[in-house]
């Protein structure tokens, strides 16, 4: 890190004490950012990085709700704001029993940058739980969500906040927490929330977004480097929302994805997951991914496995943040890696990174590789204010446009600041830029 944004950093720490998520995407910003200081002494000026580091606001509240057996059950909610110079704030809700508010402020913090990557008119914040939904009833999950809206619906809002899916929440809840909403607010504000169902105001390729926008990045990573997806052995970890849409696609172009996983352990299909009975299992009977390898005989489970010990050309990690190793990642290159992509927000430790960056892996970091969700998030609400509803052949001609540009964006700047090749860089210093441009415009505020 630049000698200059050293004590920055180590205040950041010091005022955010045990937070290490957030101290490790702030990190990874600030490492990033040395040549964009020394040519822009103004932001060094105008405190623009200390005031990036500090949400624009908290807010954290208590979440009362009732199971099946009346017994009372108490959780802590909470919605980050963390900037809005380029629009409301724009970002999921998490809900997970790790969920506290180091890894909401962490996942609220790379959201900026992303959203600032995708080119749209969209802040960044985050928000989420500390919700176990695994085990619960459809109707205390909804009791949950209703009882989380009953707070959270003051602080959000077409042009202040608009929350989305992220794990743990997707359409079903997004439909318990717009219902609540409508309810409490007697309005029909459909671009309170993305993700949306089809039939209630939701857009086409929403649900796909995230997971086909890391797959369209890869093959851009791919093409810089004149090769293709086509014929390609890939590894994916997680079987959400992310990881589901990254198989269809990365199948649909040629690829086959031999291993997919949950928090449970992994399944191995050398003879390619097949996509019809992955989502039976994972999004029809929200079973264990365990339930797949039970019903595919060229498939087999491996309870508390390691995914990335299966050999793969290229590697998608799609669950959860820091599920990447050193360990794993010197297995993947070993093992013949030549490009990874971040469906998921930071899933690669910083050393496993390293270990890529060293072995030149191409490597698509979350913060561009996953931004097609938001980016659709985005469309979405677009067609809301419209009240129009786009095909889906042509919202995903606007995704893979877009990833395109995200891609082409944090190539060039990585290569104009002296790093070609380096994403990582390059997605840290453009999405910084366009925040710290508009934040100055802004004055001091
Ligand atoms: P889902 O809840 O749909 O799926 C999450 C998957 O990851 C499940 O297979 C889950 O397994 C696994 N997982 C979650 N937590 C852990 C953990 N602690 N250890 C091991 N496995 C875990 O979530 P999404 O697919 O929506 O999100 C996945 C990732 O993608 C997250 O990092 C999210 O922030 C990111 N993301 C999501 C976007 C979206 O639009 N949904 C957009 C951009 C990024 P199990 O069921 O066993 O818990
Ligand atoms: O991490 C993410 O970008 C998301 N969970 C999606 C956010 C959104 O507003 O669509």
């Amino acid at each position: 890190m630049d000698e200059k944004l050293e004590p920055i950093f180590d205040d950041i720490v010091r005022r955010n004490p045990g937070e290490q998520e957030f101290h490790q995407a702030v990190r990874e910003v600030l490492e990033s950012l040395g040549p964009v200081i020394a040519k822009h002494p103004e932001y060094a000026e105008r405190k623009i990085i200390q005031r990036i580091s500090e949400p624009e606001r908290q807010i954290i509240f208590r979440v009362p709700w009732q199971d099946d057996s009346g017994e009372v059950h108490i959780n802590r909610g909470m919605r980050v704001g963390f900037n809005s110079a380029l629009g409301p704030y724009k970002g999921g809700l998490r809900f997970h029993p790790s969920v506290n508010l180091g890894i909401v402020k962490f996942l609220g913090f790379e959201q900026i940058f992303k959203n600032a990557l995708t080119g749209m008119p969209i802040g960044g914040g985050k928000g989420g739980a500390n919700f176990d939904p695994k085990g619960r009833s459809d109707d205390e999950i909804m009791r949950f969500c209703q009882s989380f809206m009953l707070e959270l619906y003051r602080h959000i809002g077409e042009y202040t906040d608009i929350p989305a899916g992220d794990i743990g929440v997707g359409s079903r809840e997004l439909g318990w927490l717009f219902g609540q909403y409508k309810r409490i607010t007697n309005r029909y504000e459909s671009a309170t929330l993305t993700g949306k169902g089809l039939e209630w105001g939701g857009a086409l390729v929403r649900r796909e977004a995230t997971g086909y926008g890391t797959v369209f990045f890869v093959e851009e990573m791919l093409a810089a480097r004149g090769t293709s997806l086509d014929g390609r052995t890939v590894v994916v970890s997680g079987s959400g929302n992310v990881a589901i849409y990254a198989i269809q696609k990365a199948v649909a172009r040629g690829a086959k994805v031999v291993a997919c996983s949950d928090s449970s352990g992994f399944v191995h299909d050398p003879d390619g997951i097949e996509f019809e009975l992955l989502t039976q299992v994972k999004e029809v009977e929200r079973a264990r991914i365990s339930a797949y390898a039970e019903r595919r005989p060229s498939a087999r489970f491996v309870p508390q496995g390691v995914v990335w010990d299966i050999p793969c050309h290229v590697a998608l990690p799609c669950a959860t943040q820091n599920e990447l190793t050193r360990r794993d990642a010197i297995t993947l290159v070993e093992n013949g890696c030549i490009a990874v992509a971040e469906g998921a927000n930071m899933p690669t430790t910083p050393d496993a990174v390293r270990v890529f960056e060293e072995a030149g892996v191409a490597f698509g970091p979350g913060k561009a590789a996953n931004a097609g969700g938001v980016a659709t998030s985005a469309l979405e609400m677009q067609q809301n204010a419209s009240r129009d509803s786009w095909s889906f052949e042509f919202t995903e001609g606007r995704l893979a446009e877009i990833m395109k540009s995200i891609h082409d964006v944090c190539h060039e700047t990585a290569d104009k600041y002296g790093a070609p090749g380096n994403l990582v860089r390059g997605a840290n210093i453009a999405g910084f830029e366009r925040v710290a441009r508009a934040m100055v415009a802004f004055g001091l505020v």
